[in-house]
């Protein structure tokens, strides 16, 4: 198990997690000068950093503190399939809260506890590259709400002061920081405040089975990633019964086999 026990009891208890300061100076400042040059200048770029995770991003693919997290939520096969990079300025927003409650029924997103472990759907994981304080009003979660069997109520979905559920919640933490969520719990971008802006890379891992979100990470990117790392790229099936005895697709497999393709083979 990765978790500590109280990490465990917290992701459970809330859906969401911080762990602090994961990442060193050094690759949190190249990872902002390749988000503020993607954002502002790309052709100041080689094609293959133009987009996460390529280049200096590449660090958070398999950071071994996220992906412990991510075994242990999701399970032990995990694919990598979703990245984003955001450079917010104060008065920019991702939209309101969104995500919870019926979606517990859902085997891509639903969260369940069984056996005691967590068998989560989706997990996000927000790498938050500036400081951040409580007021500058980063991602916000219902805390509970991932476990909720019925629609979010609208008397808990106002981001307006005054207006906000007691249960709505964010967080502070150090540059570095990774935020693990899953994507059954109620959440939400609300509006900047701070007068710098807030860079961020977000990962949504979900089980080595499962496809939600079409790859759109240019193919360029990905094929010039270590075979380690685009091994979290690997097409989404576990078993392959057409050859006996069966072909499992396992990391191992994917780095033995050179023809293995990547997820990006199925983009238009
Ligand atoms: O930008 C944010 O703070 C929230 C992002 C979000 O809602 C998402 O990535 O699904
Ligand atoms: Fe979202």
């Amino acid at each position: 198990m990765a978790m500590t026990e109280e990490e465990r009891f917290r992701f459970d208890l809330t859906g969401f997690l911080v762990r602090p300061a994961i990442l060193k100076p050094a690759e949190i400042a190249a990872i902002v000068d390749q988000i503020n040059r993607i954002k502002h200048d790309p052709e100041s770029l080689p094609p293959e950093h133009r987009d996460v995770p390529g280049g200096p991003a590449s660090v958070l693919i398999d950071h071994p503190q996220v992906v412990d997290v991510i075994r242990e939520a999701i399970g032990p096969d995990i694919r990598l399939e979703g990245c984003s990079c955001v450079w917010r300025k104060k008065g920019e927003e991702h939209g309101p809260l969104h995500g919870g409650g019926p979606g517990q029924a859902d085997p891509i997103f639903g969260y369940r506890v069984k056996n005691g472990r967590i068998h989560a759907g989706m997990v996000r994981v927000i790498f938050e590259l500036t400081d951040i304080a409580l007021e500058d009003q980063s991602t916000h979660f219902l805390i509970g709400s991932h476990k909720s069997e019925f629609p979010i109520h609208e008397d808990h979905l106002s981001l307006e002061e005054g207006k906000r559920s007691p249960f709505l919640t964010t967080y502070a933490c150090p540059a570095g920081s990774a935020v693990f969520f899953t994507e059954n719990l109620c959440h939400a971008g609300p509006v900047w405040r701070r007068d710098t802006p807030r860079v961020t890379v977000l990962h949504a891992y979900s089980h080595l089975a499962t496809h939600w979100h079409r790859l759109k990470i240019p193919p360029v990117v990905l094929h010039s990633l270590p075979r380690e790392k685009q091994a979290y790229f690997r097409q989404p099936w576990i078993a392959d019964f057409r050859t006996s005895p069966a072909t499992h697709n396992t990391t191992e497999r994917f780095l033995e086999n050179d023809e293995a393709p990547i997820d990006t083979d199925h983009a238009p």
